[in-house]
């Protein structure tokens, strides 16, 4: 099976209309579409990198607040600084972005601009048939563009000559990057709390680089939403690799081509590799795998239910850490007590956190920060 296509979909900087794009981005996935969202407020930094690190087919922006003609052309000229040339560009804006505008926006090697009254049908039309086939790699020496390259050709399973796969599925003990999973339900502040850890790496270590590869759910076949860069402010930034993964079909958490991207991640010179799973349930394990990460961090949010639910979740037993965020809500110290008299059956030395990662400076995430380093 053909593997699906990737774009980047996201709204400019000082344009908070996200409508039109939440809709589009929903054509897209329901047309077996990888769509990473990247939000609105967006700057020509951000896109690019989060392009290039992703390494979709295309970006593609919707327009309302005006200036189009520069930021497209923009975006273009820094896609071909960066050496990502094989990265296109295309978009919309309603009633904004004028037939006069289009042209000069192509000029500035903007694919195509779609106007108002276009069908969504047209739309992904376009990108299944514009997109969809396999591309040219233009050379280019930047270290990102070819990490980027290399996790595609592993997710999409495209490296296939035996000694590259051997160097390719090579022990991921080798690694050099301390490697940190983070799991936990689905709405329990996951990749806002990873986003403030990195702020915390990001201004203790002025040279230091990390990465982090993020889990979103997908059938196999199908579409799939990568949204986690949307909640990620800090992490925007030239000195975090971050890449976003469908499942694929898996179950559990993380993707059949976590471990591979995974192994060349660890040793491509990150301090460290955050891997964030899929918002998952009472039976999963994603990190027992061949020893995958040195450190497990259980996000939970105090809003579980009864005390009896928390005997069923098997990642209480097997955390290292244990963060209760959002906790100041007001179930949180019923859950602290509740969870601190559970990991006491376990009889190990596992932590127990409470966080509000939302709030800046807090100090349960530099309790985190400082087990994590
Ligand atoms: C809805 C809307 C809002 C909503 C936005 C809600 C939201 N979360 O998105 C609200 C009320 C919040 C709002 C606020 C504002 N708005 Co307003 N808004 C609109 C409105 C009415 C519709 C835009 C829309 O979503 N259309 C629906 C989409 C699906 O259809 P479409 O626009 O025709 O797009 C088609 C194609 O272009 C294509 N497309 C669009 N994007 C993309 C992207 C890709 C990748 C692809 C493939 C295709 C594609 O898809 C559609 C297919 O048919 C437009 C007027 C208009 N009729 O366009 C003004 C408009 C965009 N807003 C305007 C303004 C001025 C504002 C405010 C500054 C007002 C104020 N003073 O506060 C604020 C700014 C908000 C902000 N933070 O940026 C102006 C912009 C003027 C300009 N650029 O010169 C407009 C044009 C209204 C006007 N005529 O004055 N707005």
């Amino acid at each position: 099976m053909a593997a699906p296509i990737r774009i980047l979909t996201a709204v400019p900087i000082c344009d908070g209309h996200d409508s039109a794009i939440n809709t589009i981005n929903l054509e897209f996935i329901r047309h077996g579409i990888e769509v990473i969202y990247l939000g609105y407020h967006r700057s020509v930094g951000d896109i690019v990198r989060a392009a290039i690190q992703e390494d979709v087919r295309a970006i593609g922006i919707s327009s309302y607040n005006g200036g189009h003609v520069e930021f497209f052309g923009e975006v273009v000229d820094l896609l071909r600084k960066r050496g990502a040339t094989d990265i296109k560009v295309f978009g919309g804006g309603g009633g904004t972005i004028t037939h006069d505008d289009a042209e000069a926006m192509k000029h500035r090697g903007v694919d195509k601009i779609f106007f108002a009254g276009t069908s969504l049908t047209e739309m992904t039309d376009y990108v299944r048939e514009r997109y969809g086939k396999p591309r040219k790699r233009a050379g280019t020496k930047s270290p990102d563009v070819q990490l980027a390259w290399r996790l595609t050709e592993i997710e999409d399973g495209t490296r296939r000559s035996g000694r590259e796969k051997k160097r390719q599925t090579s022990n991921i003990k080798h690694r050099t990057s301390r490697v940190i999973g983070f799991t936990g339900p689905g709405g329990a502040g996951k990749t806002t709390l990873i986003d403030e850890v990195v702020l915390r790496f990001l201004n203790q270590n002025s040279k230091g680089r990390i990465a982090i590869l993020s889990h979103d759910p997908s059938v196999i076949g199908k579409g799939a939403l990568l949204g986690d860069r949307a909640a990620m402010i800090n992490s925007q930034n030239d000195r975090v690799f971050m890449r976003s993964m469908a499942t694929r079909g898996q179950a559990g958490g993380l993707s059949p081509a976590t471990h591979d991207c995974l192994a060349l991640l660890g040793r491509s010179n990150f301090d460290y590799v955050i891997i964030e799973t899929v918002g998952t349930g009472q039976e999963a394990m994603p990190f027992q795998k061949n020893g995958i990460v040195d450190l497990t961090v259980l996000v939970m949010n105090p809003d579980y239910g009864s005390r009896l639910q928390l005997q069923k979740i098997v990642m209480l037993d097997l955390a290292d850490i244990v963060v209760v965020n959002k906790s100041d809500l007001q179930r949180a110290r019923t859950a602290h007590a509740e969870i601190k008299q559970r990991l006491e059956q376990n009889r190990r030395a596992q932590r127990l956190i409470d966080t509000v990662a939302k709030r800046h400076r807090d100090p349960g995430v530099d309790q985190l920060f400082d087990l994590i380093s």
